[in-house]
């Protein structure tokens, strides 16, 4: 049997429906949110915070700062829920877990929220791509492919976002439907993921390119480029809303799988920078709202705050202007827009 957790954390993707279903339950208030966070070091590859879902305040690395407690997210919430589905990963297995990502980035942000939501522990390794920490010596000892996301696991290290949300839905035995145990409702998962690789993941990224990380670096991205690559992310909606969405509820079946991730945070990324794809395109956004809804609002603030201000930022002239080191890549990036 599953119990309540002893004590919660302030639990950014909790739904209301399982703290009044307590509450009633128990005759007492919402559980008490626990969470703390600290300071952080901004160094390159360096681990910021501890997310892992230890009942108490303990010190940190440094015997001085606690490290961020994060009790973890309940998994799902039931229509009638008696009980939060609050999975409880042994101590063993959550040792050593290392995410190094960019919030900036798309596929990091899917594996983190996976990761909250699914109350797996990690230390988040802050790695931030525009301030030219992934050329850094200490990440290439990680990942000598120099990108996030990056999973270190003791001595395992895994790139690739679906391989890592693979592996964690599978170390973390998460519900099902994340990534079906059903041979043809993995297989959709998988249909999905590698058509997302080749029509959704090198074209949405490209309206931040253009608008705020190429004037960084002083390139001009034409205009002719910005309009055909407007023409092939309306070709992938469209492909995205009658193939992969058609009928369903969600991108592969009837469930939210990684699949649903993968696609909406890339989706999201044009979003942030004023062109909202969903406009005009009612299944995709009812699509949208359902995701949404399933993750919780708290979480996804949380995890998308620095790009949904990214635009502002830009304006302001407060984004970073990336070191020389990072205009390599940064021009490679830029000339592979069609
Ligand atoms: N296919 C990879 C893509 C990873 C990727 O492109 N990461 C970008 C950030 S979104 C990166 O690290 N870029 C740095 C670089 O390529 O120099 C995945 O899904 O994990």
């Amino acid at each position: 049997m599953r119990g309540a957790p002893a004590r919660w954390s302030r639990n950014k993707a909790s739904c209301d429906c399982i703290k009044s279903c307590l509450s009633r339950l128990l005759g007492v208030e919402s559980p008490r949110p626990l969470r703390s966070r600290s300071p952080g070091v901004s160094k390159p590859g360096t681990c910021q915070d501890l997310w892992h879902r230890r009942p108490e305040k303990q010190a940190g690395p440094t015997g001085v700062e606690p490290e961020t407690l994060y009790l973890g997210a309940p998994q799902s919430c039931h229509s009638c829920c008696p009980e939060p589905a609050v999975r409880r990963v042994p101590a063993a297995a959550t040792m050593g877990l290392e995410l190094y990502l960019d919030m900036l980035s798309q596929p990091c942000r899917a594996v983190s929220i996976f990761a909250k939501k699914n109350g797996i522990p990690f230390k988040l390794c802050t790695t931030e791509v525009f301030k030219g920490q992934h050329p850094s010596k200490e990440f290439f000892q990680i990942n000598s492919l120099r990108r996030v996301p990056t999973l270190k696991d003791g001595d395992f290290i895994l790139t690739e976002s679906s391989a890592i949300l693979i592996y964690l839905s599978s170390k973390y035995q998460t519900a099902d439907h994340w990534y079906p145990s059903d041979l043809r409702a993995r297989a959709r998962v998988h249909e999905y993921l590698g058509w997302h690789a080749d029509c959704i993941r090198g074209t949405f990224g490209v309206p931040l390119w253009t608008q705020v990380m190429a004037p960084l670096i002083g390139v001009h991205v034409p205009e002719e480029k910005v309009q055909r690559n407007k023409t092939f992310m309306d070709l992938a909606l469209q492909q995205l809303e009658e193939k992969f969405l058609g009928d369903r509820a969600f991108v592969a079946g009837q469930q939210v799988s990684l699949a649903d991730l993968m696609a909406l945070e890339e989706l999201l990324q044009p979003v942030a920078v004023g062109c909202d794809l969903f406009e005009g395109r009612p299944r995709l956004a009812a699509w949208r709202e359902r995701v949404e809804a399933f993750l919780g609002s708290d979480l996804l603030q949380e995890t998308r705050g620095p790009i949904l201000n990214i635009l502002e930022q830009a304006v302001n002239k407060k984004v970073p202007t990336p070191p020389p080191e990072v205009h390599p890549c940064m021009l490679l990036r830029i000339s592979r827009i069609p």
